[in-house]
């Protein structure tokens, strides 16, 4: 639903940069003999040599367009040079797009704040900037203004052809103008400068719309392409919208928009103007009512997010017609490749951006079968996010098995009988909800002091972690209000548990998940935490976690188990925890194990958090882990330990670099006591399943 914001000020200056035909450009950079050539790229689906998704601008000539499948386009265009998307894992793998789209990104945030929309796509609020310019170095003191400048097409300036350039120079110069203009005239230097900087470190062209807010600047950007920029000056705006079509407005090409043509009779965002604010209030809700007579008046308020990393990471694929899925081995076939990729860059953006994503969802569309269906859509479904692949497309399958339980019987219940047959012509998953691992002056205690959350019970798990999301939108999705409490802690005490949380059962989690499969298999068994007793040594050796009062408290990031009981006995066992715990060692067995004398540790349990004391709350990721555990709930525990002269120091470089000192710093007097580590062995050496066993 469209949110209706007052302007700020009428005079920011907002950018809207747009590649031109972004995938084409990239495959013309990666083979150079394709440049200057009619050019498109298509799907990975060769039936009628596959549909296109991008046409390069000398293709567009002939007549090609993106609606068009490969055979089609060359019967317009023999020359056409058709270039397939990469594939891998059997599907569309877009990695170096959106690669070259982070390259842009980079480049375009250096002057001021930068939203990435999509995958090529940016806003740029240069306000700050161009005010600087304005008072340094206004554009009637520039001695030679670059001809990408001049080039720039200022709506509402009329001139011969041959003397537009001339015009366009005057009006960016010109003294006595509107501060607003000026700034205007200011921001198509500073984007004219970005755009040619972009060339010049990618060979890139873009084009770019200059104004005062998003939706004027989202609209000029497209008006002038290939490598062009289109400034709105305030006084064009009306002449601008006017005669535009309703529904090429952003949010206006659903619902609401066809309302408006039918119920209305709107059909241009000009038509709009004769309605009074109150009526569309009337109509459509205060809200809504009030962006509609906005927008008809050029006004919007959205500010321009300071976010240059994607907001969510998905995968998915279509199955058309016959290809549609019809079986859950299927299905999980295609989600554990799924998995597998947002799993790869899910590890990616933690290392290189220090990012952790908390949700997943799974969407889904269903073909129709019957009348039933055709009234229903495959709910979307979400989960706290667990990483690493297993983990993922554990959850994944659940989420599917519920969001088809849920098709089923809602469709069996519209046709009073049951109703069997479901095929799934659309699968994705993605991960949202991102957020930055919290760093800097960030101690790892103060994580380990603002827990506040219990686990809850399998059964806790699968009834409440599972959620309806919005289908197009997971970030969105809506969530039930103990969820949302979950997910948005309140007070910044809990988040950065919940951060923490998040941190340790990445790092932890993948690790069992993937790098400890095999231990996992043969073993059979689930890690199970047990509360055990602190020898004498290991209170001796032990690092002085508490010494700020409370009992440390780590979560369950080994993905552990443990029953109610254990949890009770845990919270009598003070002064045991460590961030050590979570280096589990080869002193495994299947039976818990008293600590030996050398051990510093048992594997920890939690205590009651020391932060906010709400004790109802529930750790969102963890249950995951617990839920996890009940695969193997039968089967005999694994309690494991660790022994500190055993911990590979090349473990604790995997941690996130806020808590690696902290560990490191805990570790030292314990090398040097006993300095028996064997260097060299990786994380999966502690994983490794006891021979003993
Ligand atoms: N894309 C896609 N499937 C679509 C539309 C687009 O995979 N249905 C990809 C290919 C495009 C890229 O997204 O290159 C950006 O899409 P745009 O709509 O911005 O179109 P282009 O950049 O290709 O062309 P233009 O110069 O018109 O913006």
């Amino acid at each position: 639903m469209p949110v209706a914001r007052p302007e700020s000020s009428d005079s920011r200056v907002i950018a809207h940069v747009d590649m031109d035909c972004f995938y084409v450009q990239v495959e013309q950079r990666r083979q150079p003999d394709l440049r200057g050539q009619p050019t498109a790229v298509v799907q990975y689906n060769a039936w009628k040599g596959g549909g296109l998704i991008a046409v390069g601008y000398e293709a567009r000539k002939f007549g090609v367009k993106r609606s068009m499948r490969g055979d089609e386009a060359k019967s317009v265009c023999p020359e056409i040079q058709l270039v397939t998307v990469p594939v891998a894992r059997g599907k569309a793998d877009l990695s170096i797009y959106r690669n070259a789209g982070s390259e842009v990104v980079a480049i375009l945030s250096r002057k001021g704040r930068c939203e990435r929309a999509s995958i090529d796509e940016v806003y740029l609020d240069l306000t700050e900037a161009a005010e600087k310019m304005l008072s340094e170095t206004p554009p009637e003191s520039v001695e030679a203004i670059n001809d990408e400048v001049i080039k720039s097409h200022v709506l509402g300036l009329s001139a011969e052809p041959s003397d537009v350039r001339q015009t366009v120079r005057e009006w960016l110069c010109q003294r006595n103008a509107d501060r607003r203009d000026k700034l205007l005239a200011c921001g198509a230097f500073i984007v004219a400068e970005l755009r040619m900087q972009v060339l010049k470190e990618t060979q890139f062209t873009c084009s770019a719309g200059i104004a005062h807010n998003k939706m004027l600047a989202k609209l000029a950007s497209g008006m002038n392409k290939p490598a062009q920029q289109t400034v709105v000056p305030f006084a064009s705006v009306e002449s601008l919208l006017d005669p535009l079509p309703i529904r090429k407005m952003k949010q206006l090409g659903g619902k609401l928009g066809h309302s408006l043509q039918d119920d209305l009779g709107v059909n241009t965002v000009g038509d709009l103007l004769q309605f009074s604010e109150e009526k569309l209030q009337d109509r459509y809700g205060i809200n809504t009512g009030t962006w509609l007579w906005n927008i008809a008046r050029g006004i919007n308020g959205d500010e321009v997010e300071s976010r240059v990393l994607p907001k969510s990471h998905g995968t998915g694929k279509t199955f058309p017609g016959r290809n549609c899925l019809k079986t859950i081995d299927g299905i999980e076939r295609w989600l554990s490749k799924f998995s597998e990729e947002l799993a790869e860059r899910l590890e990616a953006d933690l290392e290189q951006n220090k990012r952790i994503a908390q949700t997943l969802t799974l969407h889904a569309s269903a073909s129709k079968a019957n009348e039933a269906q055709s009234q229903k859509k495959f709910p979307s479904k979400s989960c706290p996010l667990r990483y690493g692949t297993n983990k993922i497309l554990e959850d994944a399958l659940n989420l599917f098995q519920a969001g088809l339980r849920e098709y089923l019987s809602s469709s069996s219940k519209a046709h009073g009988n049951g109703c069997s047959g479901w095929g799934i012509t659309n699968l994705s998953i993605s991960a949202s909800k991102i957020v930055d691992i919290p760093s800097g002056t960030c101690s790892i205690m103060k994580y380990f002091h603002s827990q506040d959350q219990r686990y809850p019970s399998s059964k806790e798990f699968d009834d409440k972690e599972i959620h309806e999301s919005t289908a197009l939108s997971p970030s969105v999705g809506s969530e039930s209000s103990s969820r949302k409490h979950l997910l948005e802690p309140e007070t910044e005490c809990s988040k950065d548990g919940t951060k923490m949380n998040i941190v340790m059962n990445i790092v932890m989690q993948a690790h069992l998940d993937d790098k400890s499969r095999m231990f996992e298999e043969k073993t059979q068994t689930s890690f199970c935490r047990e509360s055990l007793p602190s020898s004498t040594s290991a209170k001796k050796n032990e690092p002085q976690l508490d010494s700020v009062g409370e009992e440390t408290v780590i979560k369950d990031a080994i993905s552990g188990n443990r029953s109610q009981d254990q949890k009770g006995k845990a919270f009598k066992e003070k002064g045991t925890s460590s961030i050590l715990q979570f280096f589990q060692t080869q002193n495994c067995s299947s039976s818990i194990q008293e600590p030996k004398e050398e051990t510093v540790n048992a594997i920890q349990e939690t205590a009651e958090s020391s932060c906010s004391g709400k004790a109802d709350d529930t750790v969102p990721l963890e249950s995951g882990g617990i839920r996890n555990m009940h695969h193997s709930a039968d089967q005999s525990r694994v309690a494991c330990m660790y022994k500190i002269d055993e911990i590979d120091p090349n473990v604790v470089d995997e941690l996130p670099r806020e808590i690696q000192e902290e560990v490191r710093a805990w570790l030292r007097p314990q090398k040097r006591a006993n300095n028996t580590t064997k260097r060299g062995s990786s994380i999966t050496h502690y994983f490794s399943p006891n021979k003993n066993m």
